[in-house]
C-alpha cells in the first residue's frame, strides 16, 4: 500500500526519457509520503475502499505516467488542462487522455518569478514552477496544452507557456448572454478541430457520444459520493472526498468511476450499519472558493483536525467540476458540440459577471448539506474570488450562516488558520 510506493518501481528510465530533472524530482517525491501519511493515513476508521485512491496517489508519477506513455506509443495523444472549462469529452473523442496540470505546492518559486510577478496567485506561479523545474511528468507527456481566458493571470501565463510548449487557448466569454453563448460554441468547435489536427483522428458521432457517456458516468459517481456526504454523522471525511476530487483530474476515467462506485457501495453499507468516520456529529463546514490542486490539503486538514467535518467543497476540486451533465441525447455532431458548450457554460466561476448563480448555488448547498459554517478559500492575489467574497459573505449573512474568509497561499500558515477556524467553530457549536 502507501508509503514508499512512489519509489516501489523503477520508473527512472521513463522519467529520464521525459526529460525530468531526476534530482529535483526525487526531492519532491521525498516530501509527499510523510505529508500524505499525516493528513490521510492518520484518520481512524477510514473506509477500506479508500485504498484504491491511496494507491493511485502513490503511483501518480509512476504507473499513471506509464499508462500515458503506453497510450502515446499506440498512437494516442495526451492533453493537459488548467481549468474545468476545458471539455474532456472532446479530448477523449480525439483519442486523447486529459490530464489536469494545476499545481498545489510551491516548486521553484525563484525560477517562476523570473517570468511572473511575486503578487500573483500561487496556483499559477507553482504551475509554472513545476514546468521550469522539470518535475512534472504529466506536462512533459503532453502533445497539447489547453488554456482558457478565465483570469488575467492565467491568460498571460499561457503566453509564457506557449514559448515552451504547444498551447491552444479557448476564448471563454465573461458573460452568459446569447452572443457569448454563440462565441463559446464556436470555441468548442475550434478546440475540436485543433485536437483532430494534433491527434490525426477525426471526431465522429459514435466516439463523441461514448466520450460524453464516460465523462457523465464519472460525474454521476462523484455526485453519488456527494449525496452520501449528506449523512450526519458523516461516513467519509472531507479530506478523503477532496483527495478523490483531485485524483479525478488525472486517473483513467472508466476505472475511476468503477472504483468510486465501489467506495460508495461500501459507504452505503456503513451508513446502514451506523458506522461513521470520526465519531459523533460535528459542525458541518463547507469550503468555498479557489480550487485546491494536488497536494494542497492544508485547509481541509486544519478544519477537520479542529473538530469539524468538511461536508462539501464549492470549488473546482469539488462540486463545480461535476455538478452539471452533458445532454447525451443529440445524434449528430453539431448537436453534441452544442450540448457540450451548454454544459460547460453553466459553470459558475467567479470570472463571470454577473455571477448570481454562484450565490444561488452556495445557498442551495448550505441548505442541502445542512452546513453550519462556510470557510472561504481565497488564494492570495486571486482577484475573481477575493472580490466575489463580498457578495458571498453578504448572502450568507442574510441566511444566518457564519463565514470565515481565509486568504492563503501554499506556505505553512496552518497554525494561524487553525486559531481562526477554532473561533468560528465555537460560534456554531
Ligand atoms: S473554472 S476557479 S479552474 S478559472 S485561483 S488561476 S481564478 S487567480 S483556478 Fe479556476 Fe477555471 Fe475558474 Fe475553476 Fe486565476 Fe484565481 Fe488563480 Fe484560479
Amino acid at each position: 500500500m502507501y508509503g514508499g510506493a512512489l519509489m516501489a518501481e523503477d520508473y527512472r528510465k521513463m522519467w529520464e526519457e521525459l526529460r525530468i530533472d531526476l534530482e529535483a524530482h526525487d526531492g519532491l517525491l521525498g516530501v509527499l509520503p510523510p505529508l500524505f501519511s499525516d493528513v490521510f493515513l492518520s484518520q481512524e476508521g477510514r473506509p477500506a475502499r479508500m485504498s484504491y485512491f491511496d494507491y493511485v496517489f502513490s503511483e501518480v508519477h509512476g504507473l499513471r505516467i506509464q499508462e500515458l506513455v503506453t497510450h502515446k506509443d499506440k498512437g494516442g495523444i495526451v492533453v493537459g488542462t488548467y481549468c474545468t472549462y476545458a471539455p474532456d469529452e472532446l479530448i477523449m473523442a480525439a483519442n486523447g487522455i486529459s490530464v489536469g496540470l494545476c499545481a498545489g505546492a510551491d516548486v521553484a518559486p525563484e525560477a517562476a518569478m523570473e517570468f511572473l510577478p511575486a503578487n500573483l496567485c500561487p496556483l499559477i506561479k507553482s504551475s509554472l514552477g513545476f514546468k521550469l523545474a522539470k518535475v512534472c511528468p504529466y506536462i512533459e507527456s503532453c502533445d497539447l496544452l489547453v488554456g482558457e481566458t478565465t483570469c488575467d493571470g492565467k491568460k498571460k501565463f499561457y503566453e509564457i507557456l506557449g514559448e515552451m510548449q504547444e498551447v491552444h487557448v479557448m476564448e471563454l466569454p465573461q458573460k452568459k448572454g446569447d452572443t457569448d453563448r454563440e462565441m463559446w460554441k464556436s470555441e468548442v468547435r475550434a478546440l475540436a478541430a485543433r485536437l483532430e489536427e494534433v491527434s490525426g483522428q477525426k471526431i465522429d458521432v459514435a466516439g463523441l457520444k461514448q466520450a460524453i457517456k464516460v465523462a457523465n458516468d464519472k460525474r454521476r459517481a462523484l455526485l453519488r459520493l456527494s449525496e452520501l456526504r449528506k449523512s450526519d454523522p458523516p461516513v467519509i471525511s472531507g479530506r478523503d472526498a477532496l483527495l478523490i476530487s483531485q485524483i479525478a483530474f488525472n486517473d483513467d476515467p472508466r476505472r475511476f468511476t468503477v472504483k468510486l462506485n465501489e467506495l460508495c457501495d461500501e459507504l452505503d453499507k456503513r451508513r446502514a450499519q451506523g458506522k461513521t468516520i470520526g465519531g459523533p456529529a460535528r459542525p458541518r463546514v463547507m469550503v468555498s472558493g479557489c480550487p485546491m490542486a494536488l497536494p494542497n490539503w492544508k485547509l481541509a486538514n486544519v478544519i477537520e483536525t479542529s473538530g469539524a467535518v468538511v461536508a462539501m467543497e464549492e470549488m473546482c476540486t469539488g462540486i463545480r467540476y461535476f455538478r452539471n451533465l452533458v445532454d447525451e441525447t443529440p445524434n449528430d455532431l453539431e448537436g453534441l458540440y452544442d450540448a457540450i458548450a451548454d454544459r460547460y457554460l453553466k459553470i459558475d466561476c467567479a470570472v463571470f459577471t454577473p455571477n448570481t448563480e454562484r450565490i444561488e448555488n452556495i445557498l442551495g448547498l448550505v441548505r442541502d448539506y445542512d452546513i453550519d459554517a462556510v470557510v472561504y478559500h481565497a488564494l492570495t492575489a486571486c482577484d475573481p474570488y477575493t472580490i466575489e467574497a463580498y457578495k458571498v459573505q453578504k448572502a450568507l449573512e442574510d441566511a444566518g450562516v457564519p463565514m470565515l474568509y481565509v486568504e492563503t497561499d501554499y506556505g505553512d500558515d496552518s497554525g494561524q488558520i487553525a486559531t481562526r477556524v477554532q473561533a468560528l467553530l465555537e460560534m456554531v457549536d
